[in-house]
């Protein structure tokens, strides 16, 4: 049997100043893992302090990219100062996820990115984000719910016609869970929005010329693939994506 793919997930990290009793570290969720090994893979961490010549090695034997959810990108990454309830910010979990999508694009390699990882999927590529959904766009949805993170709290329209996106979810409508304050605002450059909340957020996108597999959704569907197939398919996409690229 062939070797199963290796897919670099990416890591939070405690936040740029420290805190008294928290010495530095990264961490991912449990759910990013088995959603990753679920559906066939084998998750590598890529933790935000890896250096330029580990990244390099490992680079080689990658065959997928997750990149994960977590704190705010930093605005200056977008041209803008921070908003005051831009929080989390980590300047090592930036610069490696960027430097990491970016080569994604440059070598096609297969790319999912939830939640935090669209917004650095569009910064990565030129765009914007709204800093704060709820002062910025007027929003009446609660995109950081209060409910608990498996359970879908808000309905997502998706472009079928066409779309990578669609074509993985397999309806034209979804319930999704929603835990983001900030969301997509200008596009980065490539990229196309295929899935939108009823109030016009952004909540997935793809690369426009189709010739890799670069999805991104705003929500989390890691939390949610013990029921729901929608999710499931996001991640064996992925993974049958990166063993395609072995090839
Ligand atoms: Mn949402």
């Amino acid at each position: 049997m062939a070797r199963p793919p290796l897919i670099g997930v990416t890591m939070s990290t405690t936040p740029d100043g420290g805190q008294t009793n928290t010495p530095p570290r990264a961490w991912v969720n449990h759910a990013y893992f088995r959603a990753v090994l679920d559906a066939g893979g084998i998750p590598i961490l890529l933790p935000p302090h890896l250096d330029g010549r580990a990244l390099e090695q490992l680079w080689a034997r990658l065959d997928g990219i997750l990149l994960t959810g977590g704190g705010d990108v930093d605005p200056a990454h977008f041209g803008e100062d921070q908003h005051p309830t831009v929080a989390d910010v980590s300047e090592a979990r930036d610069r490696l996820e960027i430097a990491v999508t970016e080569r994604a694009m440059h070598d096609r390699r297969p790319l999912l990115a939830i939640c935090r990882g669209i917004q650095v999927l569009n910064v990565a590529l030129g765009g914007s984000l709204h800093q704060d959904i709820a002062s910025d766009t007027g929003s009446t949805i609660a995109h950081s719910q209060t409910a608990p993170r498996d359970q879908p709290t808000h309905l997502v329209k998706v472009m079928g016609e066409g779309t990578r996106l669609g074509a993985t979810l397999g309806a034209p409508e979804i319930a999704v869970n929603s835990m983001h304050h900030q969301a997509l605002k200008r596009l980065g450059s490539g990229l196309r929005d295929v899935a939108w909340a009823p109030d016009g957020i952004i909540e997935g996108v793809e690369i426009a010329d189709g010739t890799a597999l670069v999805l991104g959704v705003q929500w989390h569907p890691e939390e949610l693939v013990a029921h729901d197939p929608a999710a499931r398919n996001l991640f064996r996409t992925l993974v049958a994506a990166a063993e395609m690229h072995r090839r």
